[in-house]
């Protein structure tokens, strides 16, 4: 049976794998919410999909519950039944090892990553169980199941990401509300490493030179697959590496 999606809501909408996602739904028919700090990115990428697609945009922090309750109350009557929602906001901040990072950056990725990503999850959910209808999709990182140096707390959140997912799957189960995440490796050709590298541009592009990382359409590919497959079948997790990335093994010092 094919499912009846027919909104979509993606936060962190206005750069990067978000605005890819958001394309890609466009291109299949989505009415779309998109949420975003920046307000004039989300006006231009409006522009982009208008007429043809209906969208709406929220600007919220998504950190704040309270203020994301209030914006999906907001909603107007035709934007308010969200079918898929695609959790994509989140970031990496600093590269440092453990004992050398900042605080604050450790605080910005849990409160985004998992704060933020529990706060709208949990205003939607409610919903889609009551309609018996809707996918929430994860954008996880290879991070969250591979620990390599300097991913400390960040691969930590991707972890929650990926586990959380898991959990709703179980609570979900006997419901329709199917759940997915989507777990990318090195991405290009979008912010991520500019704001890890807290906008230091030349060592945010040395990451991706001499090699071909993905580009986050083929990120955007993954979720409208996953939302696309029938009814009956729920795509639980997806790792998606560029060709030239691998896990990296186990390290040993015989210093220590
Ligand atoms: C980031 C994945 O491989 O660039 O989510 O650390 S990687």
């Amino acid at each position: 049976m094919e499912n009846e999606y027919k909104t979509a809501l993606v936060t962190g909408a206005s750069s990067g794998i978000g605005r890819a996602v958001a394309k890609q739904l466009a291109s299949a028919g989505y009415r779309l919410v998109l949420v975003a700090r920046r307000e004039e990115r989300l006006q231009a990428l409006v522009k982009e999909f208008e007429p043809k697609t209906r969208c709406h945009i929220l600007t919220c922090d998504l950190r704040e519950s309270e203020a994301v309750r209030c914006a999906l109350d907001g909603l107007p009557p035709d934007f308010r039944t969200i079918d898929v929602l695609v959790n994509n906001a989140g970031l990496a901040a600093g590269t440092e090892p453990a004992q050398n990072a900042e605080w604050n950056d450790w605080e910005e990725m849990i409160s985004t990553n998992c704060m933020g990503l529990s706060n709208i999850t949990h205003a939607l959910l409610p919903g889609m169980v009551e309609r018996n209808r809707g996918h929430v999709i994860n954008i996880g990182s290879v991070a969250g199941t591979y620990a390599y140096r300097g991913g400390n707390a960040y691969g930590a959140t991707k972890a929650f990401v990926e586990h959380f997912a898991r959990g709703l799957k179980a609570d979900l189960l006997g419901t329709a509300v199917r759940v997915s995440t989507i777990a990318p490796g090195m991405v290009g050709d979008c912010e991520f490493s500019l704001v890890r590298y807290r906008g230091d541009a030349e060592k945010a592009e040395a990451v991706y030179t001499d090699l071909e990382p993905l580009d986050p359409s083929a990120i955007a590919e993954c979720v409208a697959w996953c939302v696309s497959r029938p009814a009956h079948v729920n795509i639980l997790h997806m790792e998606v590496m560029a060709t030239c990335q691998a896990p990296g093994g186990l390290s040993v010092s015989k210093t220590a």
